[in-house]
């Protein structure tokens, strides 16, 4: 029995409300140390001190520990309890807020979750939960007839050309709305858009203007009228917000340059010395000496006060289902929470997405964020499917390393992506190998957290580090690759019919050097899934028999003992229980 490995806190994610009547616990040991894992609780001020008992169900497990973990539900919501481990060997230990203890202790010291109180529950979004997104680049998607478009030709480049990071092609609001049938028909249910906002760049995260359409985009009636046959299709909108810095040619950073300190939005900025110049970047940017992103202080009132309108101003006017928050790392958690708040009060289901590359336990706790577009899970994919850097065992590893992190809820909403505008394509990473692209949007697909297409992904577009991860859209349908698109549609169908791909419990049953095994699983349904990473043929091994339905192709699965995966195929069996 290892006890180093024995762990709870009565915080997220050992410890938190799934709503206002149950409390989630968890407990961590080494894995496969234990053979039971009880939980003792009690009202906190019931006395005499009379225990309910609860088993608590082996959850998850990694390549280190196991997981336990279970709901507890008390009549007032206050909750006293502690845990008694059994391990294999028949040993009996007691674990409460002083530690772990061989004997029961004479008094023990019960962990307390003191009240669950309602403001303090964190509500999930099941539309988030059950959507497919789709990533846009709006310069890059389709230009639309007949726009309110302000263009100036001389700087535009033909659709089709080799993107750089200066040129512009063009594409606009009208575009998007034009091709509404062609996503509904692909099936997506969330558009993410990276900045509409006025903005010198072919990219806009220097925003100018943060309470305007960029003219070169369309106008804000054309943004309405998207929004608006967007969700009549069916189809949430999410806007870029980009809050960790604006455009050198913000107002309030012109101010700064032509008054120098005595402007009242100096404030506003981390300014080094004055005269503030550009040539110097004299003052804190996004990355390193970013001009022409001066990042903003947003211990400021002032400024505060300025996004949380912004914030609140786009949902209001066009209706929008929330935002995508550029370098989110790098705002405030204070910021944040103030952000969730005023969001929410304006549309209760909104959403906040942080874009973050890296793990992000501390955003989401449930007080700030509802989901980050998940990096660790996209370089997971790339290093194991596309590159073949990482082992199948080390795979899984950061993916259940990734879950654990989290509350079930948000690991349920992560938006699992495996290409955007900053890093190269799929298609690319992987060598141009179509099949390696459908494996992986396979495993997405089946996986547990929000899948996520980057525009073109589905028609076999490619293109390696930005701005060539920015190539245009193409929809003339003799140079889309059929083969893909038909694979993406089908997965997206399969998702939406059945929802234990959305809802479901992850369990990983088996890995071997190029093929896996795991479960998706809910109450009435069960899907059993195979993957066979190598080229060639291998041989699976099945512990009990298996019997379903092939969800790919329909058709019934009879196996029993072992069978045989061709060579970079999957299989996925509905299983009715
Ligand atoms: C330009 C050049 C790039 C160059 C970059 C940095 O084109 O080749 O690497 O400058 O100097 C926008 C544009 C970019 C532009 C950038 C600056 O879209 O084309 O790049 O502005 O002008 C970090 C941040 C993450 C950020 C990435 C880019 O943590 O938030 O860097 N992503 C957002 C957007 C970008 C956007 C900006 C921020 C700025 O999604 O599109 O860029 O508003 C590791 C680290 C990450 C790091 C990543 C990349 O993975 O762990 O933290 O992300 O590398 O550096």
């Amino acid at each position: 029995m290892n006890l180093h490995a024995l762990y709870h806190q009565t915080t997220v994610p050992y410890a938190y409300p799934l709503d206002e009547e149950h409390l989630y616990v968890r407990l961590r040991a080494a894995k496969g140390d234990l053979s039971e894992v009880k939980v003792y609780y009690r009202d906190r001020y019931q006395w005499p001190a009379l225990y309910k008992i609860k088993t608590l169900k082996k959850s998850y497990a990694d390549k280190l520990f196991s997981y336990y973990d279970t709901a507890l539900a008390l009549h007032r919501n206050r909750y006293a309890y502690y845990f008694v481990l059994r391990t294999h060997e028949g040993k009996r230990y007691v674990m409460d807020e002083r530690g772990v203890w061989e004997k029961k202790p004479r008094v023990l010291r019960p962990y307390q979750f003191p009240y669950i109180a309602s403001e303090d529950v964190y509500k999930g979004a099941d539309w988030l939960k059950e959507a497919v997104c789709y990533q846009i680049f709006p310069d890059r998607f389709h230009r639309g007839e007949g726009s309110d478009q302000v263009i100036e030709e001389a700087t535009l480049a033909p659709w089709g050309a080799r993107p750089t990071t200066k040129n512009h092609f063009g594409g606009n609001i009208k575009g998007i709305t034009e091709k509404i049938p062609y996503l509904k028909d692909l099936g997506v249910t969330l558009l993410y858009f990276t900045p509409l906002f006025t903005s010198s760049s072919n990219h806009k995260y220097n925003t100018k203007d943060y309470l305007e359409i960029d003219p070169r985009f369309g106008s804000l009636e054309e943004t309405k009228e998207l929004v608006r046959l967007c969700h009549e299709a069916g189809i949430r909108v999410v806007f870029d917000a980009v809050f960790n810095h604006t455009g050198h040619d913000f107002f309030a950073f012109q101010d700064v340059l032509e008054k120098g300190q005595k402007s009242e939005y100096a404030p506003w900025y981390h300014i080094d010395s004055y005269p503030v110049s550009l040539a110097k970047a004299n003052y804190y940017t996004f990355a390193n000496h970013v001009s022409y992103m001066p990042k903003v202080n947003l211990k400021n009132q002032g400024i505060r006060e300025y996004f949380l309108q912004v914030a609140r101003y786009w949902i209001r006017e066009v209706g929008i289902d929330g935002y995508r928050l550029d370098v989110c790392d790098e705002l405030s958690h204070d910021f944040l929470k103030d952000l969730r708040k005023a969001v929410k009060e304006e549309k209760e289901d909104a959403v906040l997405i942080g874009e973050i590359m890296h793990e992000a336990e501390t955003f989401l706790d449930g007080t700030e964020l509802d989901s980050i577009m998940n990096y660790p899970f996209r370089h997971a994919m790339v290093d194991t499917f596309a590159r073949e850097e990482l082992s199948l065992s080390e795979f899984f590893q950061v993916l259940l390393k990734n879950q654990v992190l989290y509350r079930e809820d948000i690991t349920a909403q992560m938006l699992n992506l495996l290409g955007s505008h900053d890093v190269p394509r799929f298609l690319t990473e992987s060598g141009g190998n179509k099949k390696k692209l459908m494996l992986a949007t396979a495993f997405q697909f089946l996986y547990k957290g929000v899948p996520y297409v980057y525009y073109g992904d589905e028609i076999g577009l490619s293109g390696g580090k930005d701005p060539l991860c920015r190539k245009t859209m193409i929809f003339e349908k003799d140079r889309q690759d059929e083969t893909l698109l038909t694979f993406f549609k089908t997965m997206i169908r399969l998702r939406k019919e059945n929802p234990v791909l959305t809802h479901g419990h992850f369990t990983l049953k088996s890995v071997e050097e190029k093929t896996f095994h795991f479960t998706r699983e809910e109450e009435k349904d069960r899907v059993e899934v195979f993957f066979n990473l190598a080229p060639d043929e291998r041989r699976v091994t099945l512990e009990k028999n298996l019997h379903g339905t092939n969800l790919y192709t329909g058709e019934e699965v009879d196996e029993g003992g072992s069978f045989v995966l061709s060579g970079q195929s999957f299989l996925a069996v509905l299983v009715k229980k």
